[in-house]
């Protein structure tokens, strides 16, 4: 019986349990089976916009399906590198699994090995259909890769198990043509997988330059946005109250802080991209890019915030917006009477609903700009809902494919399920932004405090500050811009030497004074005074 004939591994499949290749050279097989499908993945969704790599959408799912404790952790553990940490987890647990199938397949167990490799197959196909609205063919990269990882992993391991025959008893003795023949083996296994790594690599990195170059980012330096009939009013120098460390009335896009559930930024192309209007309406809409910038354009300066926002955070921001009105858009489609809640829902599959009663003459846009230039991708490019008064997780959905009108009894936004309150309206806010926490500031002279505060129901109209147990002392208001604008606030304070503890409320014109009490952020938002504490020297 010539089972170590390296040439003839079909021999050695013949004698299943005979070959025992060892723990590294299973893992190599495993791993290198999984990385080759993985690569040819990326190259994929790198070949047609409408397939996503299998990482990615496994990874979107992960973050849909884990419990909102274990998100917030990962948001307080790694910042916002928590995407990048779903991502690496998501690759270790399939590592795991593909050293399995390595070992299952070095022990001719070809049966239990597909089967490990198929079951990865179908997750990897099933978490790409309903999402990304690709249809059934986005299930292609997640099988494809499937299929190549099942042909690498019985390559490999054939090569292995020839290599890494048991010797027979009196192992001594073993003919010295047969070490050879199994030497021989053995480096042609080692050559064939630093060939199969080296190809992987070039083939995924081919994938994800593809995948970069398809990137809207040159497309939307192409886009011309039009100018607004109805511009924003400036905004007046006073609306600033000038302290270094406060930032500018208006944020810069780049400085513009990013919330959403996407493991990478959807890249959504303006010329096979439309918006539709759907639902409980009685003239359902189709847009497409061009016919939304040929609506009439307004420009407001509008702030908008996260629900996550701890007190004293900065998940807040203020943009000029461009964009059409949402009420007039309704209104062409005709909202049928029983409908009470306005969905927006992403190409991404994230939806965030609010109540039509919210449409009560308020600036609600669809947005195409932001700050004199195309929506960014990170922003929600082509365009994104923007909704004066609510936080973004029940308004400003990015990447919108559809507004559907529905009811509140019918259908759920993406984090309401998760926990959070069926309505967002943003809490009156106020927020110490100089001297930072921690910070050692002169004793004997002025130094400044100031920062921001917000009410989106009626109007910031009274900023206060305390030091240590003082008496409140009113700060200095920048002007007022608009009701869905934040106020800067500004006060000079001469602090004596030691540690001091710095609170700050406003008080708006519907609610009153801020409550003292700090809340967590879950589930409508943080209440409560901001504090921190402080060294003069
Ligand atoms: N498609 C999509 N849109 C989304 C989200 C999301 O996860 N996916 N997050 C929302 C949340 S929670 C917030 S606070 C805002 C943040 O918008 P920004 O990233 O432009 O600041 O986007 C909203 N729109
Ligand atoms: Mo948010």
């Amino acid at each position: 019986m010539n089972v170590f004939a390296p040439d003839d591994p079909v021999a050695v499949d013949a004698a299943p349990g005979t070959a025992r290749p060892p723990g590294w050279v299973a893992a190599i097989v495993g791993l290198l089976a999984a990385g080759a499908g993985l690569a040819t993945g990326e190259l994929l969704a790198g070949l047609w916009g409408r397939w996503r790599s299998p990482v990615v959408t496994v990874g979107d799912r992960v973050v849909d399906a884990v419990p909102p404790a274990v998100k917030d952790w990962a948001i307080d553990t790694f910042g916002t590198n928590d995407k990048v940490v779903l991502i690496a987890g998501t690759l270790l647990v399939l590592a795991g699994f593909a050293v399995l199938a390595g070992v299952l397949a070095t022990r001719g167990r070809w049966g239990a090995a597909f089967g490990v490799v198929a079951i990865f197959a179908v997750c990897g196909a099933a978490a790409a259909l309903g999402r990304g609205g690709g249809g059934a063919v986005s299930v292609v990269p997640g099988l494809t890769a499937g299929v190549v990882t099942a042909a690498v992993l019985r390559w490999l391991a054939r090569l292995a198990r020839a290599g890494w025959v048991p010797e027979p008893a009196g192992a001594g003795d073993a003919p010295v043509s047969m070490r050879a023949l199994q030497a021989d083996s053995r480096r042609r296994f080692l050559g064939v997988s630093v060939g199969v790594a080296a190809a992987s690599v070039a083939v995924a990195g081919a994938g994800r330059w593809l995948q970069q170059r398809a990137a809207v980012t040159v497309e939307r330096l192409q886009v011309l946005l039009p100018g607004p009939v109805s511009p924003a009013p400036p905004v007046p120098a006073a609306a600033s109250v000038e302290v270094a460390g406060v930032g500018p009335f208006v944020t810069p896009t780049e400085d513009f802080y990013r919330i959403d559930t996407a493991l990478v930024v959807p890249q959504v192309g303006a010329e096979d991209w439309s918006l539709r209007v759907t639902g409980r309406v009685d003239r359902p809409l189709t847009l497409t890019y061009d016919q939304l910038l040929a609506r009439p354009m307004i420009e407001r300066v509008v702030t908008i915030a996260c629900v996550s926002n701890e007190v004293g955070g900065d998940l807040i921001g203020t943009a000029t917006w461009l964009g059409c009105r949402l009420d007039d858009l309704l209104a062409e489609a005709g909202v049928q009477p029983e409908a009470d809640q306005v969905v927006g829902v992403s190409v991404d599959g994230f939806t965030a609903g609010f109540p039509t009663a919210v449409l009560d003459g308020r600036d609600a846009m669809v947005v195409v700009g932001m700050n004199g230039e195309p929506l960014t991708a990170k922003h929600g490019f082509p365009a994104r809902l923007v909704v004066p008064g609510l936080y973004g997780y029940v308004s400003a959905t990015k990447w919108l494919s559809e507004i559907r009108l529905t009811r509140f009894d019918e259908f759920e936004g993406y984090w309401i399920p998760r926990g959070w309150a069926v309505e967002g309206p943003v809490l009156t806010q106020s927020r110490i932004d100089v001297p930072r926490v921690g910070a050692t500031v002169p004793a004997g002279a002025p130094t400044p405090v100031a920062g921001v505060a917000w009410a989106m129901l009626g109007e910031v109209t009274r900023v206060e500050v305390q030091v240590d147990d003082g008496p409140w002392q009113d700060a200095r208001l920048g002007e007022a811009y608009s009701e869905s604008t934040w106020r800067q606030w500004s006060l000079a304070w001469t602090p004596t030497p030691g540690e001091h503890t710095i609170r700050v409320r406003a008080t708006d014109s519907v609610d009153g004074t801020q409550t003292e009490q700090v809340t967590d952020v879950a589930p409508d938002g943080a209440r409560g005074w901001h504090t921190v504490r402080v060294t003069a020297t």
